[in-house]
């Protein structure tokens, strides 16, 4: 297992020379963020980057994310020329060392919460999904401030871009994904780089989008698209264990058999009686999921890929990007390191 943190960069108000005096920790998780979703990265900008990086003391192996354009996921004729581009990417992310990209597909709105700053009873606040709160916002009509989604798009755009996935539908959805999957998971192959799918969030449809990647079933249909191992998986806990339906320990099991899984988010949440989540504490107790069952399981198999403490609560008065703060995810990140340092002192690998 080797640890990792996400870092947004020069902006990001935690810095890179505290993410280093976290204790066992191997490498910074980060991107390019100052390029459109569709660009290609160039070569001076990966490059400075990971100088930086390294220059801290860390490894820079892991890109999250290289978005996929919308194009490509409608499939429109235009797809060409950002696949051409997403394909660059990954040649020149594997030339200067990233091992690991992790990407995703959901249409129009990443991950979706609806409150950023949800007050727990300990005085902390963190990201919640109150199924109430989602179906009073309606993006087409009312005031819609949903948080952690691109706000650049006019109410014009989104409307003309929600319409286009309606008449997609999700069938077609599969169909785009696997046509992008077929033309760059060869170049991941010749790359050295594995990519890894991070699963929709929450991993249902919302405001009648289509969502794909939530599920076993759809997890399994996703891995037999392109039988690679470059073909692979970022198994976010969070995301996909967000809903009791989805049995996480079975499918971490089974995605680990397989070589699958390449990155790890490790987080906890604490289910909600209207069928919605409140981001908690890693610690088990605090949420729903067992995390020492989690990293159980990655032990037996000898994990040695990256996994990294996900978003963490506002704790001690931290101010900054929601979910992103430093001291709660350092906090994962030590409670995560004393459970792998248990189970490597206690149990048997293979
Ligand atoms: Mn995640």
């Amino acid at each position: 297992m080797k640890l990792s943190f996400r870092w947004y960069g020069e902006p990001d108000p935690v810095k890179l020379e505290y993410i280093r005096q976290i204790p066992n920790m191997h490498s910074i998780v980060t991107a390019i963020y100052d390029v459109p979703p569709g660009g290609v990265w160039s070569r001076q900008a990966i490059a400075q980057l990971k100088q930086r990086v390294e220059q801290a003391g860390l490894a820079f192996e892991v890109i999250e994310s290289v978005p996929v354009h919308e194009d490509i996921k409608l499939g429109l004729p235009s797809r060409e020329e950002y696949i051409a581009n997403y394909q660059e990417n990954i040649r020149r992310l594997g030339e200067a060392g990233v091992k690991c990209i992790c990407y995703n597909f959901m249409p129009v709105f990443d991950w979706t919460r609806t409150q950023l700053d949800y007050p727990l009873a300990d005085g902390s606040t963190a990201l919640v999904y109150h199924k109430e709160q989602l179906e009073k916002m309606d993006p087409l009509t009312g005031e819609l401030s949903l948080p952690g989604w691109d706000s650049s798009y006019q109410k014009q755009e989104l409307q003309a871009l929600i319409g286009q996935y309606e008449q997609l539908g999700e069938e077609q959805l599969w169909e785009n994904l696997a046509y992008f999957l077929r033309a760059v998971i060869p170049v991941a192959e010749q790359s050295g780089v594995m990519m890894a799918i991070h699963p929709d969030d929450p991993p249902w449809g919302i405001f009648g989008l289509p969502r794909i990647i939530t599920g076993e079933q759809n997890l399994d249909r996703f891995l037999g698209l392109v039988d690679s191992p470059n073909n692979g998986l970022t198994f976010c806990t969070g995301s996909l264990g967000c809903t009791p339906q989805n049995d996480i320990y079975h499918m971490l099991d089974k995605y680990c058999a397989m070589g699958r899984v390449h990155f790890v988010h490790a987080r906890n949440v604490k289910w909600t009686a209207d069928g919605g989540f409140e981001e908690s504490a890693h610690f088990s107790q605090c949420g729903s999921l067992d995390m020492v069952r989690i990293l159980g399981i990655l032990h037996r198999h000898g994990f040695a890929g990256y996994l990294r403490p996900d978003h963490g609560r506002m704790i001690w008065g931290e101010t900054g990007r929601p979910g992103y703060g430093l001291y709660d995810r350092a906090l994962g990140a030590s409670y995560l390191n004393g459970i792998w340092e248990t189970l490597e002192k206690t149990q048997k690998k293979g």
